[in-house]
C-alpha cells in the first residue's frame, strides 16, 4: 500500500522561523573517561555521573552561545584505568571532534592522554588525577581541579609524625604514576620528620594476594603502613593485615578515601585505623552546597559520591562557563577564558596557576567510622 504525503505549505514567517531554530542549534559534545570497567569502575562510574548530572543541568537551563542554542552531549568513554585503553579512548574523542574533555581519572592514563589533547587544542581537566607530572609537561590545555600528590603526600606525611606520632612506617605502592608518586611524596615527607622507614614493598593495582609482603613487613614492626594505591587493592590489604595481625595505622591518599572501602574490607577495618586524604575540600560557608550536591546525586542516581563526582560535575561547569565567557564552543576561542576562570563551584573556588593546577588547593583529612568516611580536618 502507498501514502501519498500531503504537502501542506507554511507560510513565509512560519517557514523562516523553523529554518532559523533548526539551524540554530549547535550539538557541544564534552569527552568524559574513566575506568568503568575493572576493579575501580565504582571510582570511574562516580566521576561520569557527576560530569552527566552537570550536563542533563545545563541542558535543562538552555543556553545559547555565540548566537545559537546549545545542546551540550556526554561522550563517555571506558579506559579501564589502563594507560594504552586511555590514549586509544583520547584519540576517539579527538576523531569525534569533542569541544573538551573531562578525565581521565588515573594518572596513568590521564598524563599520556594529555598530549593527544595538547596536540589537538582540546582543553582537559582531570577531576582526579593528582600526579604532578600532569601539569608540568607545559601543556596550555591542561588543567585539574584538585591538589596534586606533593601536597598529598606532605599533609598525610606531617598527620602521620606529628598526630599520630609515627616512628616505624613501612610504605607499600602498586607501582602506578599515581601510587609510586604519592608513596614517594609521603616518605620524602616523614622522613623530614625523623620518622624511621623500616620497610618498602611493592604491588600492582589488580593484585588480591598481599601475604609475601604483609609477612615480611611484620617481621619490622611498624606502627603505621602507607599505601600508595586505590581502595579495590587497599579493601584486601587490610583484610590480610587482620589475618596476619598486624595491628597498625594505615594511611593512604584519595584512591583509597571512598565511600566503598569499609565495604571492600569489611569487619577488618577497625574505627580511626585508616587515615586518608581528599585532594580537595571544602570549607565551612560551602558545607551546604556540598551536602545539597550530595542529595541531589543519591537522588538521581541512587547512589552515593564515591570521591570525585563533584568535582567532574565542576569541571563540566567551568568548560560551559568559559564558553560562555568566549561567546563561543570552539576550543581556541574559550580555552584562553578556561585558564582565567574564576568559577564559585561545588568543590569551593576554582582558580588556576599558570601549569593548570589549583590555585590555593585544599586536602580533606578522613578517617572511618562506623563504616562511613568521618571527616577529620580540611587543610591547606
Ligand atoms: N588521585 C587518585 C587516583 C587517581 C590517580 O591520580 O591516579
Amino acid at each position: 500500500m502507498q501514502f501519498k504525503t500531503k504537502m501542506i505549505p507554511l507560510t513565509g514567517a512560519v517557514a523562516l522561523a523553523f529554518a532559523v531554530s533548526a539551524s540554530a542549534q549547535e550539538v557541544v559534545k564534552i569527552g568524559h573517561v574513566g575506568p568503568i570497567s575493572g576493579g575501580i569502575a565504582h571510582l570511574g562510574k562516580d566521576n561520569e555521573n557527576g560530569a552527566r548530572m552537570a550536563i542533563d543541568e545545563l541542558n535543562a537551563k538552555g543556553l545559547t552561545i555565540g548566537g545559537k542554542k546549545v545542546k551540550f552531549e556526554l561522550m563517555a568513554e571506558d579506559d579501564a584505568a589502563d594507560p594504552k585503553q586511555g590514549t586509544a579512548a583520547a584519540q576517539k574523542l579527538v576523531d569525534a571532534k569533542v569541544n573538551g574533555v573531562v578525565g581521565h581519572l588515573n594518572s596513568g592514563t590521564t598524563i599520556p592522554a594529555s598530549r593527544i589533547y595538547n596536540d589537538a587544542g582540546i582543553p582537559q581537566i582531570s577531576p582526579s588525577a593528582t600526579n604532578p607530572k600532569y601539569t608540568q609537561q607545559g601543556f596550555k590545555t591542561a588543567f585539574r581541579v584538585v591538589a596534586n600528590d606533593s601536597q598529598l603526600g606532605s599533609a598525610l606525611g606531617r598527620y602521620a609524625a606529628e598526630q599520630l606520632k609515627a616512628k616505624k612506617v613501612a610504605v607499600i605502592d602498586d607501582r602506578t604514576a599515581y601510587g609510586q608518586g604519592l608513596a614517594q611524596e609521603f616518605m620524602k615527607s616523614v622522613k623530614s620528620k625523623g620518622v624511621e622507614i623500616v620497610a618498602q614493598q611493592y604491588t600492582n593495582d589488580k593484585a588480591t594476594d598481599f601475604n609475601a609482603i604483609l609477612t615480611a613487613i611484620k617481621a619490622k614492626k611498624p606502627d603505621t603502613v602507607f599505601f600508595g594505591g586505590v581502595d579495590a587493592v587497599a579493601g584486601p590489604m587490610l583484610r590480610q593485615m587482620k589475618t596476619l595481625g598486624i595491628n597498625a595505622k594505615f594511611i593512604g591518599g584519595d584512591g583509597i578515601c571512598s565511600e566503598t572501602l569499609p565495604k571492600l574490607a569489611g569487619d577488618a577495618l577497625i574505627d580511626g585505623q585508616v587515615v586518608c586524604a581528599e585532594a580537595g575540600g571544602v570549607e565551612e560557608a560551602q558545607k551546604k552546597g556540598m551536602e545539597d550536591f550530595r542529595a541531589a546525586f543519591k537522588k538521581k542516581f541512587n547512589a552515593d559520591v564515591q570521591i570525585y563526582s563533584p568535582y567532574t560535575y565542576d569541571a563540566v561547569m567551568i568548560l560551559a562557563e568559559s564558553m560562555k565567557k568566549a561567546n563561543s564552543v570552539e576550543p581556541a576561542k574559550y580555552l584562553p577564558e578556561l585558564a582565567k576562570i574564576n568559577y564559585k563551584g561545588v568543590i569551593g573556588n576554582i582558580a588556576f596557576d599558570a601549569n593548570g593546577d589549583m590555585k590555593n588547593g585544599t586536602l580533606t583529612l578522613y578517617t572511618f567510622k562506623g563504616g562511613k568516611r568521618d571527616q577529620i580536618a580540611v587543610v591547606k
